[in-house]
């Protein structure tokens, strides 16, 4: 594979200010594993600010070590929305990317295909990278409904125009997530196949290049299987991203 992997770190709603010292230890330990992946943590947005400071006084020849990002934002450039986060406001505060339409969104939050697209389209406003995740639940699963749930998905939450700088696809079986079970590599394989054909039939030359991220309990132990599962270019990580350890050993293994 000739794309570069991405290790991005999913914090989720976890983390407070004594987290810092776990994300230092994130900073201290990337020059060592930067030549497998990149590396992106996306912790709750109250440390937003705090990590890409932290990231950009570690950084080598101007580029951070870690990247920081966010875990969702708004469609909106600003206004009267209660609790929200314009995309520009997470660029601000030092974000490059932002997760988008992860599974726990759609569910708590009604997400549909339509509200995941303008929020991409959101974040490229902002100049923000956009992750857009994916994935069929347990009961399409046994359906036999994967690949026809994941290309509905594809269609419907993906803009046009994406390119390998903009957009990063997530595949995160929902039934693979928080709960140790992974889908075996050929499974993952046939997934993220299917995804690269769709990518580049829809944007031609830059479909290939457009990573595509494993998500769905990574860990130590299976992450060097999954990561060289053809067309799996990183992964995205919640629960073992929490632990500089685990977080830089699972990129040990791209
Ligand atoms: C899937 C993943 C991170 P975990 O949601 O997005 O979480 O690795 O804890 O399964």
């Amino acid at each position: 594979d000739a794309v570069r992997p991405l290790i991005a770190g999913n914090w989720k709603m976890n983390g407070l200010k004594a987290s810092m010292t776990e994300f230092e230890a994130m900073l201290r330990g990337a020059p060592d594993v930067l030549d497998k992946a990149d590396l992106l943590v996306c912790p709750p947005v109250t440390l937003l600010a705090s990590f890409a400071s932290k990231a950009s006084s570690f950084g080598q020849e101007g580029r951070h070590v870690v990247s920081v990002g966010a875990q969702d934002c708004h469609k909106n450039v600003s206004g009267a929305h209660t609790g929200d986060i314009a995309p520009e406001m997470l660029a601000d505060a030092g974000a490059t990317a932002v997760i988008v339409g992860h599974s726990e969104r759609r569910a708590d939050h009604g997400e549909t295909d339509a509200v995941v697209r303008e929020k991409a389209l959101a974040a490229w406003r902002a100049g923000l990278t956009a992750i857009v995740c994916i994935g069929e639940t347990q009961g399409e699963r046994d359906a036999g409904k994967t690949l026809d749930v994941c290309g509905t998905q594809l269609q419907g939450s993906l803009p046009d125009d994406a390119t390998s700088g903009n957009l990063i696809v997530a595949y995160e079986p929902v039934w693979a997530i928080g709960t140790g079970l992974t889908p075996t590599v050929q499974d993952v394989e046939q997934v993220h196949k299917f995804i690269c054909d769709r990518l580049t039939e829809r944007f031609k030359n830059e479909g290939p290049s457009i990573r595509i991220l494993y998500g769905g309990s990574v860990k130590p132990s299976n992450a060097r299987e999954l990561m060289a599962v053809p067309n799996v270019n990183g992964a995205l990580v919640g629960g073992a991203s929490l632990k500089a350890a685990d977080f830089l050993a699972i990129a040990a293994g791209c």
